[in-house]
């Protein structure tokens, strides 16, 4: 059950879930988790625009603003670059919406606003220490080739998707542009010819279909990290919207699934996914199987992978015939620990509260 192993057992993929076809935006069926890797035509697909058709002999990435040495690079040049391979699970914000009460506007995502892939690419900071990031400079902004104009709420018409990195982070090593995605050529709905891979973060800064880089002196917020992506921060007392950064502590039953029928007096292999933010690791992950009164503790399973989700399991003696209520909280390195209501402070996204699953026992 470790990195690339299959689990084996209770295969079930049903097909993808179709949330919107135009633009793209498409569910991994969460219930059918059955490997550390996704396999990439099950891999969630999150878009706001109409996907781009680009040929990679005429893409050029830029790399320009606050440097010493602007450059450009074609596809070639790029992947002539000395390179890195890493499994990354992207989850996005809006994971699990259809559960906030009261229902949230946007996509409704279940549970599988997530997958795990493996990205081959080159280093973010390999590119900015070639071009010579000018002292002083703060944000690293990543656009995207597509575009549109976004609606809802002040809109400040056509715009690409874009989103401006801070700079600490933008260097950090484990910060891909991938071109590569589970030893494959990246499929034009995950970003072809180049998509930056941001681990440890909201999916929504692994910016697609990328074509320029621009440093910034000026701290800037985006459209997609102050109107959308964003969340109260109380820490000055006023509240002030911030860009969501870091996934949240979360584990997320796939089986059984919701509503499921699941044999009266059996053994059941309860299975799931859990996952946190920056660089910590999920260190535990409980397991209730009456509403939240009593907690047991899950198996994780394989090895602790940075910025991946680790799948775990629970064998649960299942009770008589009655409705039962599954729950899972998972804890992380860093003390944080899986909260049971969702803080209305985090809005419809960086969604990670606790999701009841329901089953009949039978
Ligand atoms: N250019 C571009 N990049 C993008 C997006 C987009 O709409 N356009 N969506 C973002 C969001 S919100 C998420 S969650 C991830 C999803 O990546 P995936 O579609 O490969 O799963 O891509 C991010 N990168
Ligand atoms: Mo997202």
């Amino acid at each position: 059950a470790g990195a690339g192993s299959s689990l084996g057992n209770d295969q079930r993929f049903t097909g993808m879930i179709t949330r919107t076809s135009s633009p793209d935006n498409t569910e991994f069926p969460f219930a059918s988790l059955n490997s550390f890797l996704t396999p990439t035509d099950q891999h969630f697909v999150r878009t706001h625009f109409d996907t781009p058709e680009i040929d990679a002999r005429d893409w050029r990435l830029t790399v320009e603003g606050a440097v010493e040495k602007p450059f450009e690079l074609s596809y070639e040049e790029l992947r002539k670059l000395p390179s890195v391979t890493a499994a990354t699970t992207l989850e996005c914000a809006g994971n699990g919406r259809v559960f906030l009460k009261p229902l949230q506007n946007g996509i409704r995502w279940e549970l599988g606003g997530i997958s795990t892939a493996e990205y081959t690419g080159v280093r973010l900071a390999d590119l900015l220490a070639r071009a010579g990031v000018r002292e002083g400079a703060k944000m690293v902004t990543l656009e995207g080739a597509d575009s549109g104009a976004v609606s809802g709420g002040p809109a400040p018409g056509v715009i690409a998707y874009s989103k401006s990195l801070p700079l600490e982070k933008a260097m950090q090593p484990e910060v891909l542009l991938a071109y590569r995605m589970n030893g494959e050529e990246l499929p034009a709905k995950h970003g072809f010819p180049l998509r930056v891979v941001v681990p440890g973060w909201f999916g929504t800064w692994s910016v697609k279909w990328l074509t320029k880089i621009i440093v910034t002196e000026g701290e800037i917020d985006p459209y997609f990290q102050t109107f959308s992506y964003s969340v109260w921060d109380r820490r000055y007392g006023e509240p002030s919207l911030i860009p969501i950064t870091q996934l949240g502590v979360k584990a997320s039953i796939a089986r059984p699934a919701r509503n499921e029928t699941v044999p009266a007096g059996a053994k059941y292999r309860v299975l799931g996914a859990a996952w946190t933010g920056g660089e910590a690791q999920v260190t535990k992950v409980e397991i209730s199987t009456d509403g939240g009164k009593t907690w047991g503790q899950a198996r994780l399973l394989g090895e602790a992978v940075p910025f991946a989700w680790r799948l775990w399991e629970y064998e649960w003696q299942t009770p008589a015939a009655g409705r039962r209520v599954l729950m899972a909280r998972a804890t992380d390195s860093e003390g944080r620990v899986q909260p049971t209501e969702h803080s209305a402070d985090l809005r419809d996204g960086h969604i990670n509260m606790i999701i009841p699953i329901p089953v009949e026992v039978r």
